[in-house]
C-alpha cells in the first residue's frame, strides 16, 4: 500500500555538504541507543547497555497468549505456545551483534537516518530452539525457496506499511545455530530485544534477527519484502545493489583513561598503557589486529585473546607507553577469509558496512 502522505512518504535522503545531524536523525538516536564503548570491557554485554535498533515501535506483546505459527510450503504446519518452545531441546550461543548501519554518521556525504558512530555492536549469550530442529518437524516441501520471519511490530517505512519481515534461504535459515531464541544472558529477553521471542542468525548483520517473532512462512520463491529490499549495497536509488549479509571485520578500541564532558578526547597521564579492546567478523574468525598510536602512519600487531567462540568478538591488547602530547589511536582486524577492515569509508547510498575506524583522540597530560 502506498501512503500518498508526504510526511510518511518521504524517499532515503543523503545530507547536503556541512549539513548536521537533524532532529529527525535525533529522535531515532533517542530511541535506538550504541552500547558506551566502555562496555568493552566485558565479555558479555550486560541487557541494557547492549546496543538497540528498533524501526518502528517496541509492541506489546504477551506471553501467555504468545504463538508462534510455521507454515507456507511444510508438510506439518506448527503453532507453538511459549511453554511449547521452551520445553523443547535448546542450546546457548555467544553471539556479537552488530547494526548494519554502524558507522553510518563516519560517511560523507551522510545518508540521513539512524546517525551510529560505531557503538551500534553488543554481545550476549541466546539461549533457544535450533531453528533447524522446527523445519525439520514441519518438513518443507520439494518447493521450499526462502522462510520469512515475521515480528508483531507493524510501522511505515518510505511509505510502505509493513510488519517488520526479513526473509532467508531455506539453507540459511538451516544453518547451525540459528536460534529461535527466548533468553538473553539468562534471562528472559527484555522487551526491547524481542521478548518473548526472536530469531538469531549468528554471523549476519543485525536486520536479519527478527524481534518479536510472531510467524515463519516457507516460501516458494525468493522473499521480495520492504526490510530485504532495502538492506543492499547501491551507489543510486535504482541500482539493483547487493544483499548486506554477515558481519565484515571491525576492530574497536576501549577507549583509555578519562573522558572530558563534551569532547570526549581521553585524557592521560604519561607512562604505560595497556590498550584493550575487541574485534570480531560474521565470515570467520579474527586472526590479526593491527593498532596505530600514530593516527595511522604506523602499525603493530596486538595480542590476540582466545578464540573460543565463533560467533563471539575476540579481545585484544597492546602495550603503548604514552609520552606527552596529542595522539590519534586506531585498530584494524583480519578474518580467516583474508577480509581485512578498510582504512577508508566505502560509501554506499544506505550507509551500510562502514566498518572504517572511528580514532580515538588521546590528550597526554606534562607529567
Ligand atoms: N521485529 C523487528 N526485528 C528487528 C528490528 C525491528 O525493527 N523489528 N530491527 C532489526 C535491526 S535493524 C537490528 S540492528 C537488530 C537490533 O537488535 P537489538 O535491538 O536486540 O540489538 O534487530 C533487528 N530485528
Ligand atoms: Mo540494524
Amino acid at each position: 500500500m502506498t501512503i500518498p502522505v508526504e510526511r510518511v512518504s518521504r524517499p532515503g535522503r543523503v545530507a547536503e555538504p556541512g549539513e548536521g545531524i537533524g532532529i529527525d536523525e535525533l529522535r531515532l538516536a533517542g530511541r535506538n541507543h550504541a552500547m558506551p564503548l566502555e562496555m568493552l570491557r566485558a565479555e558479555l554485554t550486560p541487557p541494557g547497555l547492549h546496543y538497540v535498533l528498533t524501526h518502528y515501535d517496541v509492541p506489546d506483546v504477551d506471553a501467555a497468549t504468545w504463538r508462534l505459527d510455521l507454515g507456507g510450503e511444510v508438510e506439518h504446519p506448527i503453532s507453538l505456545s511459549m511453554a511449547d518452545l521452551t520445553a523443547m531441546p535448546s542450546r546457548t550461543v555467544r553471539v556479537t551483534l552488530e547494526c548494519a548501519g554502524n558507522g553510518r554518521a563516519g560517511l560523507s556525504p551522510r545518508p540521513v537516518s539512524q546517525p551510529w558512530l560505531t557503538g551500534a555492536v553488543g554481545t550476549a549469550e541466546w539461549t533457544g530452539v535450533p531453528l533447524r530442529d522446527l523445519l525439520a518437524d514441519a518438513a518443507p516441501t520439494g518447493s521450499a525457496v526462502d522462510v520469512v520471519f515475521t515480528g508483531h511490530d507493524h510501522g511505515f517505512e518510505r511509505g510502505v506499511e509493513q510488519d517488520y519481515a526479513r526473509g532467508l534461504s531455506l539453507a540459511e535459515a538451516d544453518a547451525d545455530d540459528v536460534l529461535i531464541a527466548f533468553a538473553m544472558n539468562g534471562a528472559p529477553l527484555p522487551a526491547q530485544h524481542g521478548f518473548p521471542a526472536r530469531l538469531v542468525v549468528p554471523g549476519w548483520y543485525g536486520m536479519a534477527h527478527v524481534k518479536w517473532l510472531r510467524s515463519i512462512t516457507v516460501i516458494d520463491h525468493p522473499f521480495d519484502g520492504y526490510q530485504n529490499a532495502a538492506y543492499r549495497l547501491r551507489q543510486q536509488p535504482d541500482d539493483e545493489g547487493v544483499p548486506v549479509t554477515r558481519i565484515e571485520p571491525r576492530a574497536l578500541l576501549m577507549p583509555p583513561g578519562d573522558p572530558d564532558f563534551m569532547s570526549r578526547d581521553r585524557v592521560l597521564r604519561p607512562g604505560p598503557v595497556r590498550l584493550r579492546g575487541r574485534a570480531w567478523s560474521g565470515w570467520g574468525g579474527v586472526t590479526r589486529v593491527e593498532v596505530s598510536t600514530d593516527g595511522g602512519a604506523t602499525w603493530r600487531d596486538a595480542a590476540l585473546g582466545p578464540d573460543e567462540h565463533r560467533w563471539a568478538w575476540r579481545e585484544f591488547t597492546l602495550d603503548w607507553e604514552a609520552g606527552p602530547g596529542e595522539h590519534l589511536l586506531r585498530a584494524r582486524a583480519h578474518d580467516a577469509t583474508g577480509r581485512v577492515q578498510p582504512v577508508e569509508p566505502a560509501w554506499n547510498r544506505g550507509g551500510f558496512t562502514n566498518t572504517a575506524d572511528d580514532p580515538v583522540r588521546v590528550v597526554v597530560l606534562d607529567g
